[in-house]
């Protein structure tokens, strides 16, 4: 799943594709690399970001998505609105990836319900403003079981509003009320994660856990441009898991570093 924040102040690609046309050429671009579905957000959730008036979301959104629809792109709409996604569901996204999982705006569910789109429901406990004040996990015995915990409570809230099991994936959130021990904790877990009986999407690119993994002497974190090969190298390593999805900005780096997985996999003979 490659990534369009057609926004001004995400982390990573904030400002970059702020136009329209800019958009749908990048959004074009990973889908002739490989991406399975390109990922359209119109709201910032880097740590700290303040939410964006619904209009301006709209706006930034749904030209995206229209354009890039028509294009026999998959279209995967990024929000925690029920608003946007039903237009952006109306405009051709047949997935809606809510980093809230319902959280934030319950109506989202019925909108996905009603409007036949699959679900992408993510491990999340406050918006991006404060967070990092939820990122403690002690008294639920551990970030893994309380991620495992509040997804399956997330999953009662789906099946509740009508939306089907086979149009669900899941999530753990990386970085989202996470400290980077949480983070590699959840990668070594994802069995765990698995159990849950979803498939799972994974979000690792450019966070700042592998910023501060490559810290340099001083401890100041890699920049966000220059975390590729170390997220390249995590994709080899999670390739085994059978995950449904990875959420990631360089998609021919991604591609590459499955590829070299799956030639590792199979022996001389061709066969697995
Ligand atoms: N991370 C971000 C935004 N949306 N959606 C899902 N499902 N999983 C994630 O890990 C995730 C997400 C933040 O990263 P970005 O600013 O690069 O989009």
């Amino acid at each position: 799943m490659g990534i369009l924040n057609v926004t001004p102040d995400s982390f990573s690609d904030g400002g970059l594709w702020d136009d329209v046309d800019a958009a749908v050429a990048h959004g074009l671009e990973m889908a002739a690399l490989g991406a399975d579905w390109v990922d359209v957000g119109g709201e910032s959730t880097r740590p700290g970001a303040a939410r964006p008036p619904l209009e301006e979301e709209l706006h930034r959104v749904v030209p995206v998505v229209e354009r890039l629809t028509r294009e026999g792109v998959a279209v995967s709409v990024d929000t925690m609105r029920a608003e946007v996604a039903r237009a952006a569901v109306d405009a051709g996204a047949t997935l809606v990836n809510d980093v809230s999982g319902g959280l934030a705006a319950p109506g989202i569910l019925t909108v996905v319900a009603s409007g036949g789109a699959s679900y992408l429901a993510m491990h999340w406990r406050a918006h991006s403003d404060r967070m990092q004040q939820f990122a403690s996990y002690d008294e639920q015995g551990g970030v893994v079981a309380a991620v495992c915990a509040e997804l399956g409570d997330r999953v009662a809230q789906i099946r509740a509003a009508g939306i089907p099991d086979d149009r669900v994936i899941l999530d753990p959130g990386l970085g989202f009320a996470k400290t980077a021990a949480h983070n590699w904790e959840l990668l070594r877990s994802l069995d765990r994660l698995a159990a849950l009986g979803f498939p799972l999407l994974i979000g690792a690119s450019r966070k700042s856990f592998l910023g501060s993994l490559l810290a340099d002497p001083g401890g100041a974190p890699r920049p966000t441009d220059d975390r590729e090969h170390a997220h390249a190298a995590l994709v080899a390593l999670l390739a085994e898991h059978d995950l449904w999805g990875l959420r990631v900005h360089d998609v021919r780096a991604t591609c590459d570093a499955l590829a070299v997985w799956e030639r590792m996999s199979v022996d001389e003979k061709g066969s697995g």
